[in-house]
């Protein structure tokens, strides 16, 4: 036979369209889609299965020090087996400068690190504390031409935040080499004002993180990073949105004409505020930030993921196990603003929106595949190999079972968090078999792969640098004044 691997009798789904055919597959790529093939020198048959692109984790922290120095739980060994089992075949975590750190050794470590220990594919994102002078004039245009085209900025953390002035520099920069932002939107001072007042009276427990990061502190952030992209004529990514009021400005923004895209997660759709009310610091499990809000937003969220205002469902997982190496440094007497932020989420992330969206009718199958996988590709510039199910592409592929039921526990898992926010949630469908470049990655419920068979995949322009509708006259002149450049 001319194909190494021929998956036949299954229904396939893009984001376009679902139709029935086999699949064709040699040296790990995609070589034809049609009914009727033979089989190939391995078979598999996906009778009564649904086949999906794999899933693309495009914001997820792996072996990442946190400002505070705490180090996630997952490495790249354990944070790509816990993806692949959950039907993700590429990831795309932070490469994260400290800011005495300098960016071209940040991002040799990292990717050693990963090239060490990866089980399925990935690429970076650079997390910029410190744009200096170097690193807007050189190391960051040389990551960017590296592979590495979007970078993670902060408004808020007092070791990561950069004040407008800084963000509107690295905007500019970002726009000149065709580099995508993303933004964590959150108004630092809103934040450490009800903090201040609210440790002075002793609200220390998990439950008022929330009270803390309020909704407004994520709308007016929000807000302002959209005008700050729109002054430089850049567009941006908004990531992790959380609250209704998020949503309305991003949504309203983008009637206006502005070039916003926006991210949301698991924790978003199935968490609430109140679920961090509990005794002690038990709550803390589900403590990230934003934080999870209330019925009324998680319904917003829905409404965004199906109406296209949030384009792309990433797990944001931030791995910290619950006790003093991670979630609470203090053990019982870590107050809410001493514990780690984030959930882990990287293996459920799929099975989740599978089940609650796509089996409970809220999403159909192909925006489920636009949401996890192929919206992933083309914002990040991976959809020349990535993110469909077509001939050409990397032959990343997760054979879904619609018909199984899944009762989830922490032990089930391959992370190494220990715990999960979504424990005892009874889940239908799951991904059985994967596959990574034509590779089974995952079936019998066993990893069928060794650690460092993942590649680094250099990423292109991101899709909304590379389609940039040309700019208004006015824009072009206010960008010949304050000397902007953009993208050939
Ligand atoms: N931002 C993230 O992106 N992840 C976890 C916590 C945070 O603040
Ligand atoms: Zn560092
Ligand atoms: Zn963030
Ligand atoms: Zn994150």
């Amino acid at each position: 036979s001319n194909f190494d691997l021929t998956i036949r009798n299954g229904r396939i789904s893009n984001a376009d369209r679902t139709f029935h055919a086999d699949i064709g597959i040699r040296d790990g790529v995609i070589v034809e889609i049609a009914e009727g093939l033979s089989a190939g020198k391995q078979d598999v048959d996906a009778s009564g299965l649904w086949v999906l692109p794999g899933g693309i984790d495009s914001h997820c922290h792996i072996e990442q020090l946190s400002g505070m120095g705490l180090m996630c739980a997952d490495d790249f060994y354990s944070g790509t087996v816990s993806a692949a089992f959950g039907g993700t075949t590429t990831i795309i975590p932070f490469a994260a400068q400290h800011r005495a750190d300098s960016i071209p050794d940040v991002v040799a470590s990292y990717s050693k690190l990963a090239r060490e220990k990866a089980v399925i594919d990935y690429g970076f994102h650079l997390i910029l504390a410190n744009p200096d002078e170097t690193a807007l004039s050189k190391h960051l245009p040389q990551v960017i031409r590296d592979g590495i085209t979007s970078l993670k900025v902060y408004m808020t953390y007092d070791k990561l935040k950069l004040d407008d002035y800084q963000l509107l520099e690295v905007m500019a920069v970002a726009g000149a080499e065709g580099a995508l932002v993303m933004m964590h939107a959150e108004n630092n001072d809103m934040i450490r004002w009800i903090a201040h007042r609210l440790l002075e009276r002793g609200h220390v427990a998990p439950k008022f993180h929330a009270v803390a990061h309020d909704p407004l502190a994520e709308s007016e952030a929000t807000n302002r990073a959209i005008a700050l992209a729109n002054l430089v004529d850049v567009p941006v990514l908004i990531v992790h949105v959380a609250g209704r009021q998020t949503i309305e400005v991003i949504r309203n923004a983008r009637r206006l004409g502005a070039a916003v895209h926006a991210e949301s997660c698991p924790q978003y759709l199935l968490l609430e505020a109140s679920d961090s009310d509990r005794p002690g610091v038990e709550g803390a499990k589900f403590c990230c930030s934003p934080p999870p809000r209330d019925k009324d937003s998680q319904e917003a969220v829905w409404q965004g993921l199906k109406d296209g205002t949030l384009g792309l469902f990433s797990s944001d997982h931030a791995p910290y196990r619950f006790d003093e190496s991670g979630k609470l440094p203090k053990g019982d007497a870590t107050t809410f603003k001493e514990m780690a932020n984030g959930v882990p989420g990287l293996e459920l992330r799929l099975p989740l929106l599978f089940s609650e969206g796509v089996m409970k009718g809220r999403l159909t199958i192909e925006e489920f595949v636009a949401l996890t996988s192929t919206n992933h590709a083309r914002m990040y510039g991976l959809a020349h190999r990535k993110g469909a199910i077509a001939v050409g592409s990397d032959a990343d592929l997760a054979l879904w079972n619609p018909a199984r039921r899944v009762d989830v526990t922490a032990a089930m898992l391959h992370d190494q968090v220990g715990y999960t926010p979504y424990e005892g949630h009874s889940l239908q469908g799951w991904p059985e078999q994967v596959f990574s470049r034509g590779r089974c990655v995952v079936r019998d419920n066993k990893l069928q792969v060794e650690r460092g068979t993942g590649q680094y995949i250099p990423r292109q322009r991101p899709e909304p640098l590379a389609k940039r509708a040309t700019q208004s006259e006015a824009k072009g002149a206010f960008s010949q004044l304050v000397g902007l450049k953009r993208v050939p």
